[in-house]
């Protein structure tokens, strides 16, 4: 099952239950004001069934604004979790080659802070690529959503937005590589249910258009992903809780060509089958 979050006519966000591919349960009309309710319950699933067989009000997916599925979390990220980003991280620069080696093996992952919650850009909204360096790249991640008692409740896709050139040119630069306007979206939907051995079954795609061309199509499957969610939820929730719960990007395992920098007007879509569809077009930022 599938959870969204959609603009009304009143321009107000309600909480929503897909419950196939072209109907979606208003969950407003069911005093479900956040997502974040829905999240906190140990009985989600069986909650999401009754939902499902009532008589709420059925509106059509297709003709809906969906907005991201991040309310009040902060959105963090982990790095250097598939061996195809260590070996790119690794020819961007020397001096960063060993610090990436490091951590793959390490026994604590790369974490660090992507976003705050008002500032995730949801699907059809701009991503943003920095006007101060060239070379920026979308990097199309799984996500888990976490909730305030560190359980992870659903899975949903995140654009870990990155200045490639400014992150290569010095390690102390990543935060202003991966922070800035628009570097972060999340969504459509989150997926609940599935356990960590299903999900790692899923493969997640990026691709990417220019005009009306396809710039770059790649994949990667998710049991390629070398650390377990648990473990990497155990380090991000050590000595720091989430009293909304929060959203972890868990790295990236596309790694685009040298010469494909992203331009203005570019279109990413991030899909995966069991979540769907995360369309973002490119603004200069
Ligand atoms: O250390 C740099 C960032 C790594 C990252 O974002 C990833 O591997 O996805
Ligand atoms: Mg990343």
């Amino acid at each position: 099952m599938r959870l969204c979050r959609f603009q009304t006519e009143r321009n107000e966000a309600h909480p929503g239950l897909v419950i196939d591919e072209n109907t979606v349960l208003d969950l407003a009309a069911a005093n479900i004001d956040r997502l974040e309710t829905l999240l906190e319950n140990d009985n989600l699933d069986q909650q999401l069934v009754e939902f499902s067989k009532s008589n709420l009000p059925r509106l059509p997916l297709e003709e809906m604004r969906l907005l991201t599925p991040v309310e009040r979390q902060e959105v963090w990220a982990a790095g250097v979790t598939y061996l195809r980003s260590k070996k790119a991280r690794k020819a961007e620069s020397d001096f960063a080659a060993i610090a990436y080696e490091n951590v793959y093996h390490a026994l604590r992952p790369e974490l660090f802070f992507k976003s705050l919650p008002e500032k995730v850009s949801g699907p059809l909204e701009p991503v943003g690529i920095r006007k101060d360096t060239h070379w920026s790249v979308p990097e199309a991640e799984l996500a888990l959503v976490i909730n305030s008692r560190r359980r992870i409740v659903g899975y949903t896709l995140g654009n870990d937005m990155s200045a490639r050139r400014l992150e290569g040119e010095n390690l102390l630069y990543l935060p202003q590589a991966k922070i800035y306007d628009h570097s972060c979206a999340v969504g459509p939907c989150i997926t609940v249910g599935p356990d960590e051995a299903e999900v790692r079954t899923w493969k997640i795609h990026l691709d990417i258009k220019r005009k009306d061309e396809w710039l770059f199509k790649g994949a990667t499957a998710l049991d390629r992903l070398k650390r377990p969610f648990n473990v990497l939820v155990d380090y991000l929730t050590r000595s720091q809780t989430f009293p909304h719960g929060v959203i972890l990007l868990t790295g990236t395992g596309i790694v685009l060509p040298d010469n494909s920098a992203l331009q203005e007007g570019d279109i990413i879509k991030i899909c995966l089958d069991e979540i769907g569809t995360l369309e973002n077009p490119v603004a200069a930022v």
